[in-house]
């Protein structure tokens, strides 16, 4: 290894040469680590606060466990940086979330250390469980440990994880990284059992444990006890005491202070001493080293590029479909005292915060809890009350089961406010908004409207919320509206334009934009077609098929996965369709070149109809 006192992270053979370094230069790049965090993310916007938060926990991690033999699991992992900056990736980590750089999140294609894809919550206790019994089935004695936030631990899916773990007999270790904070401030009971563990010590049970456990161990135990002891503090930390981790079958260490590397390591050995499943729990600080973060983790939770010295981001959002669709809900229930608001733990994200501050009583942020927002919402709607989730387009899938059996058999109504439907960019294939419509195209009784700016985005909201049964669906994108075409014929139906053109486009949402805009392109080149806007997309009137059916050709420009994309359902009923829609997950990028890319942007739509003007190419 390189002669050093600040660690090179590019010159080093990592993640092995961390296990060489002597603990003050442990601190000074933990430092370093911090400060590429921050110039990073000031530059390529991402995730910061939960990043500051794990920078010890995640050296600790690789000084202890010998990745990649030992797997670790991230759970979401948008806390992952510091891990790809240990794990040979220094290089390349001004390039994350770009187009052809770094993913924002692991992925098992982009690194061997990145044992598991990572981008939805909640997942990494079962996903770290089925590698450790494999493990255990091929006769490896080697570690799975699986890292997730107190945040996570609103998932359910956690839970049906540590109910298989808990008894598993692998060598898992499951390691509560626990800031109190969700994005927002962590909520419900399991949040607030969490927190009495992060205040609970218990000295005396826990030297006992631990030292048993330890003295198993004759090769690493003993000079372990010897390290415990040495450290008063260490020893008075680490705890043992019956918790509900322990009631399910594991061993429980903690809680460790999460910036202490030494109290870190120590712990995270008597895990892997213990021989049995465990729960090592982890305090941090979110946000941890730079005092923007700190004091507003919420905010450098996921966040565009920023200011360094004063924290302020470059370009400040005045208003997003989010925040004209929580604007819009709050006047609505202003009038109707029937409708209520529901999140899964994206508050802020979705535009409900003003619903929150002026409707506590009828705002119900779940946690990240998406199958049991769908389904609570069902009951709430089965009482007369009319349900809003306003969701994540990505995050919905986690409910398609609860959107069938609890919702559409009955027919209860409840509203979806489909947030970030689309390409959404930066954060890639595991957040891209592109399955939405396959799958409530699919659920009988469902309408699904797509609005094309903030004006028809109110009046489908103020449509979708009307009395009627089953599911209402309304999509929009991430981000501002920076639509400029006339606003003239805004419905919630559709809007046709009609110019004696022998081709039809069929769009829908933003893309009716980038239609307008190939339409002056190729108008240019005297080609003209005709438009039909769509606005509420499903289901499908019969009148429109036949508009449909009377043009020679019918291109559908669409933002959707393209098996059980719109397009698809109009074959059904005319054979002149073409579709031009996503062939597979889009990768991170930013969101205009990635419409580019999948045929979408103004030139890209006026080069696919300027090829059937000329050739009859489709
Ligand atoms: C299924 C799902 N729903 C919502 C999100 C959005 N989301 C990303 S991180 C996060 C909070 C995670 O909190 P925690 O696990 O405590 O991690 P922390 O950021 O505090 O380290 C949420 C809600 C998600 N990634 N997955």
């Amino acid at each position: 290894m390189p002669d050093f006192t600040v660690p090179d992270l590019k010159k080093m053979k990592l993640p092995k040469d961390l296990k060489k370094l002597d603990r003050t230069q442990c601190e000074v790049l933990c430092s370093e680590i911090r400060q590429i965090l921050i110039d990073t993310v000031s530059k390529n916007g991402g995730h910061l606060a939960s990043n500051l938060g794990t920078v010890e926990l995640t050296l600790a991690i690789h000084r202890v466990f010998e990745s990649p033999k030992d797997k670790i699991v991230w759970d979401v992992g948008h806390q992952a940086y510091t891990h790809k900056l240990l794990t040979g990736r220094a290089d390349r980590f001004d390039t994350i979330r770009q187009e052809g750089g770094l993913s924002g999140f692991c992925r098992p294609d982009e690194s061997v250390h990145d044992a598991f894809i990572s981008g939805h919550s909640s997942n990494s206790v079962s996903a770290a469980l089925g590698i450790a019994t494999a493990m255990k089935l091929s006769g490896s004695k080697r570690f799975t440990v699986a890292v997730l936030g107190d945040g996570a631990f609103t998932g359910g899916l956690v839970y049906e994880g540590l109910n298989n773990a808990g008894k598993s007999e692998t060598n898992l270790v499951i390691i509560l990284n626990h800031n109190e904070m969700s994005i927002s401030k962590n909520v419900g009971s399991i949040a607030k059992y969490l927190s009495t563990l992060r205040t609970k010590q218990s000295y005396h049970k826990t030297k006992n444990v631990v030292e048993k456990a330890l003295d198993k161990t004759p090769l690493i135990g003993k000079p372990v006890i010897r390290a415990v002891k040495a450290s008063k503090k260490a020893v008075k930390n680490v705890m043992l005491n019956s918790t509900m981790f322990e009631d399910l079958g594991f061993a429980f260490i903690g809680p460790l202070d999460g910036h202490n590397i030494d109290e870190l390591e120590k712990g995270l050995i008597a895990a892997k001493a213990l021989g049995k499943p465990v729960v090592v729990h982890v305090n941090t600080k979110k946000g941890k080293g730079y005092p923007p973060a700190e004091k507003n983790p919420g905010e450098y939770h996921g966040i565009g590029s920023f200011e360094i010295t004063t924290g302020n981001p470059d370009v400040v959002l005045p208003d997003s479909y989010s925040s004209v669709m929580g604007k819009e809900l709050l006047s609505l229930a202003a009038r109707d005292g029937r409708i209520c608001a529901v999140t899964a733990a994206m508050k802020h994200g979705t535009g409900l915060q003003y619903f929150a501050h002026d409707y506590p009583d009828r705002f119900f942020d779940v946690g990240i809890a998406e199958e049991h927002a769908v389904t609570f919402c069902a009951g709430l709607a089965s009482m007369g009350m009319i349900p809003v989730f306003a969701v994540y387009s990505t995050f919905l899938q986690r409910a398609y089961d609860e959107l069938i059996h609890d919702l559409s058999i009955c027919g209860t109504h409840t509203v979806l406010c489909v947030d970030r439907a689309g390409i959404v960019g930066e954060d890639g294939e595991t957040h891209q908004g592109i399955f939405d419509i396959p799958m409530l195209t699919s659920i009988p009784n469902t309408v699904i409207y797509s609005p094309s700016c903030y004006q028809e985005l109110i009046m489908c909201l103020d449509e979708a919320v009307k009395d009627r049964t089953g599911i209402t669906a309304v999509r929009y994108p991430k981000g501002r509206d920076s639509s400029v075409f006339e606003k003239t014929g805004l419905n919630t139906e559709y809007d046709f334009h009609r110019n004696g053109g022998r081709i039809l486009v069929v769009c829908y949402g933003r893309l009716y934009e980038n239609v307008l805009k190939a339409r002056e392109l190729l108008h240019n080149e005297g080609l003209e077609f005709d438009i039909l806007k769509l606005v509420r997309i499903f289901p499908i009137d019969q009148e429109l098929f036949e508009v449909v059916s009377s043009y020679e050709k019918a291109f559908f420009f669409e933002e959707c996965y393209r098996f059980g994309c719109i397009a698809e359902k109009y074959a059904s009923g005319c054979s002149n369709t073409v579709s031009v829609a996503l062939d597979g997950f889009v990768k991170h990028g930013a969101a205009a070149d990635l419409l580019d890319e999948c045929g979408l942007s103004p030139e890209k739509i006026a080069e696919r109809l300027r090829e059937y003007f000329y050739g009859g190419k489709t």
